[in-house]
């Protein structure tokens, strides 16, 4: 179970909401003027992003915005006068919730912004989000985005941002390769929605856009408590199920994989026991698909019948088990350096279902950069630990009885 689901729109739910999004008779999408809405039940929350397209002259920003919101007709080219807005709905479920996204695109040219001095300060007003495009026919072109994304940088809201490459053909060499495109979305982690004029469906790409905007600007601050009682939920565990109970402790384990799933780029795990495998799958699966994964444990909890260190071990997940005088007690894992996961509770079947233990998830900068620094330090620190679990591998069996 993932945090979003690109193929929801093809469940029996999904499906049932799409054709408010589309013409009857075509496959036309249907556009939603001034206070006009989808009319969706009031109980699917509506999430409204201002999006201000930049971009040089001609690179296409109009024409992105007509595409996404299924309106591109003319392949003519008129520069923007004035500013043009443009509202998009879109459906997207998250983790357990239909969201409804509005993205209200505003294009302008940088004629009119010469031309008007109101104009800018208009689009840049309570901006959510700042569109740079560029055109896969011009690597110059490429270059500004940095510069783009960084004029933006001192807007107060901190605008999130999503780039956009117009004219991508997949099919030929383009001038700017592939690895440079990885290069720059590492650097700025941002992802670089290709745009395939040829490509009939802009699903992905409005997906995309609202996705990453919401991934951006979400404020996690969340708290989960287990208790005696959460052993009850033990039975159910077994189908993944949860019941009617906000504080159901499958429902929260089922919370904690979803935040591994919607890893990207990074996971950094510092656990003083870890045994609980669904989510030790979830590791070495976002291991498996390239994100970053590194895992600080206790030498002698590692070394237990119940940890899964071998499981790593042998999907060659980068690990550091630490042997000291002292525990290495700490329960925190970092996301993609921007979320921390952080609580009294170790990663294992007996916390999550029985303890008294708890959870805490937050994305708050203040709160999540010293963890990512301490765990930095700390990888640093025990840089050799390694080696001593492959060279002594040698279990103290009273340890399991502690767990
Ligand atoms: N082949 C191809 N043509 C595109 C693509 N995107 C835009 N164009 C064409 O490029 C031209 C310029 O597009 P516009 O969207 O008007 O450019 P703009 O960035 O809004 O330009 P200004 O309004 O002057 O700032 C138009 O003729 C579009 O049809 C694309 O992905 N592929
Ligand atoms: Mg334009
Ligand atoms: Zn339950």
């Amino acid at each position: 179970m993932t945090a979003i689901n690109v193929n929801w729109l093809h469940s029996v739910e999904g499906e049932s909401l799409m054709h408010h999004f589309y013409v009857n008779t075509s496959k036309k999408r249907r556009f939603y003027g001034i206070l006009e809405r989808p009319p969706l039940p009031s109980s699917i929350e509506e999430v409204t992003y201002k999006i201000f397209m930049v971009g040089r002259s001609g690179v296409g920003k109009t024409a992105v915005v007509a595409r996404l919101a299924g309106t591109l007709e003319s392949s003519n080219y008129t520069e923007t006068n004035g500013i043009k807005k443009t509202n998009i709905f879109w459906p997207v479920k998250i983790w357990d919730k239909v969201v409804l996204f509005k993205l209200q695109f505003w294009d302008t040219s940088e004629t009119s912004i010469k031309k008007y001095n109101h104009i800018l300060p208009a689009c840049k007003d309570k901006v959510d989000a700042i569109c740079s495009v560029f055109s896969f026919d011009d690597a110059t072109g490429f270059n500004d985005v940095p510069y783009l994304m960084n004029t933006m940088a001192a807007i107060k809201e901190k605008p999130a941002n999503i780039v956009i490459g117009t004219k991508f053909k997949p099919w030929s060499s383009s001038t700017i390769e592939d690895a440079r495109i990885k290069e720059f979305e590492d650097k700025w982690k941002v992802k670089v929605i290709r745009i395939d004029i040829n490509k009939l469906s802009t699903r992905s790409e409005v997906f995309d856009c609202s996705y990453h905007i919401y991934k951006s600007k979400q404020n996690i601050s969340e708290v989960m408590f287990f208790t005696k009682e959460s052993s009850l939920c033990r039975i159910h565990f077994a189908d993944k199920q949860t019941c009617l109970k906000d504080s159901c402790p499958v429902r929260y384990l089922r919370k904690l994989e979803s935040y591994i799933h919607q890893t990207t780029r990074s996971l950094d795990v510092c656990m003083y026991m870890l045994t609980c495998q669904l989510l030790s799958n979830a590791i070495v699966e976002a291991h498996k698909r390239g994100v970053l994964v590194r895992i600080i444990m206790d030498l002698q909890m590692a070394c237990t019948d119940a940890a899964q260190t071998s499981l790593f071990h042998n999907n060659g997940v980068p690990l550091r088990l630490v042997y000291n005088d002292v525990l290495m007690h700490h329960k925190f894992v970092i996301v993609d350096n921007a979320i921390v996961i952080t609580g009294s509770t170790n990663w294992t079947m007996s916390a999550f279902f029985g303890n008294f233990d708890h959870v805490v998830v937050t994305n708050q900068h203040l709160l999540v950069q010293p963890f990512v620094v301490e765990f930095d330090r700390l990888w640093k620190t025990f840089s050799k630990s390694q080696e001593k679990y492959v060279d002594e591998p040698s279990v103290d069996s009273s340890l399991q009885a502690s767990k």
